[in-house]
């Protein structure tokens, strides 16, 4: 199941006219979804930067229908959007809770772990710029180590909550990372998830070029430094079956790191201990 990439649908179902700033990675990736999803979803999204450069009121840039929900609680109001469909015997449409990392790993997680447990069927989406960027760039769960935000001056002392492990526990149908700058991998893994009938996770890494500290045009080759140093691997769980989707070059970390004012004062050692331990992953010794 693979989708034809080179005759993707024309039309934009997000993206024009949004008030995301330049090189925004969490809009590029909400086009990317849309091209796949299509016309035929209902998105809901908590507080965060998506819910607000989709637009307000009657200027939204979706041209889908578009829920703004509390922070808490996305999941559970898809859930409530999946129900209402069910009893009107609606079955095509996807319904997808996209949240940002603290309205998914964090303050919305309990929403999420309800909605993953009852095996909603839903596609739930954390869009993942590791920071609380709508707010001003504070530390949170998805925060990686070392990285100095704006609440954070010294680095994030412990490491990123691994929730793509936390979800796949759930025993959902289908987990998946993605990355905006693989976009044909995204996709791919987004027809996945609108063919299953229960609960879809898949966690998108988006650099947001002000939290990051690089250039607004930078966003996708950070993005795909990310990925090609081993720190992002892009996998999928589908229906308990794990398979990583690409294989990386392994450029080494601190091209990744280095790219990002946000890692400034990284020292040799501390990059060398994040070159170790994606070794290890890897299984590529010390
Ligand atoms: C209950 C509640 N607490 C705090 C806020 C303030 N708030 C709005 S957006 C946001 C940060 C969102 O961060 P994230 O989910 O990572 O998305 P991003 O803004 O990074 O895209 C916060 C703290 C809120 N709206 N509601």
């Amino acid at each position: 199941m693979t989708i034809d990439f080179k005759n993707l649908p024309k039309q934009e179902l997000f993206g024009q006219g949004n008030v995301g700033c330049k090189g925004c990675g969490a809009a590029i990736a909400g086009r990317q979804a849309m091209k796949v999803l299509g016309e035929r979803t209902i998105i809901t999204i908590p507080a965060s930067c998506m819910a607000t450069l989709g637009g307000n009121n009657t200027k939204t840039t979706w041209k889908t229908p578009f829920y703004h929900t509390l922070f808490e609680c996305a999941p559970a109001i898809s859930s409530g959007v999946r129900a209402a469909l069910e009893i009107q015997g609606i079955k095509d449409v996807n319904v997808v809770s996209w949240g940002g990392d603290a309205g998914s790993a964090d303050i919305g997680f309990q929403s999420l772990t309800g909605a993953a447990e009852r095996q909603e069927h839903i596609i739930h989406v954390l869009y993942d710029n590791e920071m609380y960027m709508n707010t001003g760039g504070q530390t949170g769960s998805q925060t990686p180590l070392y990285a100095i935000t704006s609440n954070g001056a010294l680095g994030k002392k412990v490491h990123k909550k691994n929730m793509l492990a936390i979800m796949e526990a759930h025993g959902i149908d289908y987990v998946a990372s993605a990355n905006i700058a693989y976009p044909e991998d995204l996709m791919n893994k987004f027809k996945k998830a609108a063919s299953k009938k229960g609960f879809s996770y898949i966690h998108i890494l988006a650099p947001c070029h002000r939290g990051w500290g690089i250039k607004p045009e930078e966003t996708i080759e950070v993005a795909r430094k990310a990925v090609e140093c081993g720190m992002w691997e892009l996998f999928e769980v589908d229906e308990g079956k794990r398979t990583r989707t690409y294989e990386p070059s392994f450029i080494p970390v601190a091209d990744y790191l280095k790219a990002q004012g946000r890692f400034k004062n990284l020292t040799a050692e501390q990059t060398a201990e994040l070159q170790k331990s994606v070794n290890k992953y890897y299984g590529k010794g010390e």
